[in-house]
């Protein structure tokens, strides 16, 4: 296993590599994941496996802030099915050694979604064997990580109210070659292999003010009710939070509803990909690092009220790493600024409001402050 190996073999003392927010130590205790866990939440990031190996100020961030990560790519099907009776798992493995040997959690991402699908699937995959390929990938690949993960997302955004189904269900090619069961099939197969990963249902725009955004958190709490019903083994759910800046709109008391009718289900929330999209606002740097930190403090600060949430991940570790330049490119071409660091791994403002939203769910500040009596904390 090359990979492993070259992840977890070069150490690098975090202290040295990277710059802190002038004036703001953002080191050992000063760190998003002490931060976190003084508010009984997990912080980290969704990662690159390949910078991981070869960038030692980005894997130094990682160390020094993450206490859970997530492979951006490398535990999709297109990572792991080169062919479709082959496996790759060199990356994935590379990744749970460097999680392991940190004492990181690791999530993995995703089991079954209608995008990353290896450019096989379309030409060979049909109604008479997607079911058998669904659950055979999940033995596979969730069996080989058993007892080792944190959570797997099992299906991912499977709700598209666009699509006109009563069910608000995404006319994705595993519903049309599965049938409507494919979610049911997906998280029972995943609990048979690995009893012990929480199993996770990760959307997008369930976070949104938006009537779309309103109808989507309606069409998922339907379809998390009928699972529950049917004994489906869902344990959490994943809200991706992506949010565009500026957002003055903050679903707020509907979030929380929302939040609050799947904890009563019994399902814990994780705001699994978090990042802060400045692609509408203006060029300068200042008045865009402000704004996206104003949102990230306004979002966690309302998300955070609700003590099932037990986990926040960025959707990537420093602003060079984002994927909105290429799914959200600004009109002037300048590079988003969506994350907590800069290309050169300077924390940003967005840092110190994600810390201080941590530290206000404890109601107080610094970190170690005993809780508030009146507030129940998760058990994580
Ligand atoms: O950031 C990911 C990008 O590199 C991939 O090309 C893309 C398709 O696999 O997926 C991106 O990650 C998405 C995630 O898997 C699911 N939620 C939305 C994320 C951003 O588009």
């Amino acid at each position: 296993m090359a990979g492993a190996a070259m992840l977890s073999g070069c150490s690098h003392g975090p202290q040295t590599s990277t710059h802190p927010l002038p004036g703001i130590d953002v080191t050992g205790k000063a760190s998003l994941r002490e931060h976190a866990a003084n508010a009984r939440l997990l912080f980290g990031f969704a990662v690159n496996t390949a910078q991981l190996r070869s960038n030692r100020s980005y894997r130094a961030i990682v160390e020094q802030q993450a206490s859970i990560i997530v492979p951006e790519n490398a535990m999709k099907w297109r990572a792991l099915r080169p062919s479709m009776d082959r496996y790759d798992f060199e990356d994935a493995d590379s990744l749970l050694t460097f999680a392991e040997k940190n004492r990181i959690k690791l999530r993995g991402h995703n089991l079954c979604w209608h995008q990353s699908l290896p450019d096989w699937f379309a030409a060979s995959a049909n109604a008479a064997d997607a079911h058998r390929l669904l659950v055979d990938h999940i033995r596979t690949v969730a069996g080989r990580y058993a007892g080792r993960m944190h959570s797997w997302d099992v299906v991912n955004e499977a709700i598209n109210t666009r699509d006109g189904r009563a069910d608000g269900l995404r006319n994705s090619p595993w519903l049309r070659l599965v049938g409507t069961d494919y979610i049911e099939i997906a998280f029972r197969s995943a609990r048979e292999a690995d009893p012990a990963a929480l199993l996770t249902y990760n959307e997008y725009g369930l976070e949104s003010a938006s009537p779309d955004g309103a109808e989507k958190r309606a069409a998922t709490l339907q379809m998390l009710r009928r699972l529950k019903q049917r004994n489906v083994p869902v344990d959490a759910i994943g809200i991706q939070s992506h949010l565009h800046a500026p957002s003055t709109q903050g679903a707020g008391p509907e979030l929380l509803r929302f939040m609050a009718s799947c904890r009563e289900m019994g399902l814990e929330i994780f705001l699994s990909e978090m990042d802060v999209s400045d692609r509408d606002l203006s060029a300068a740097i200042d008045t865009r690092d402000r704004v996206v930190a104003e949102d990230y403090r306004g979002f966690l600060n309302t998300a955070l009220q609700e003590r099932r949430v037990t986990a926040v991940l960025t959707w990537g570790v420093d602003d060079a790493s984002t994927s909105l330049n290429a799914e959200q490119p600004r009109k002037d071409r300048l590079a988003q600024r969506p994350l907590l660091f800069d290309s050169r791994y300077q924390a940003k403002p967005s840092f110190a409001s994600v810390r201080d939203a941590f530290d206000a769910r404890l109601g107080a500040a610094p970190a170690r402050a005993a809780a508030p009596s009146t507030f129940r904390l998760p058990r994580l």
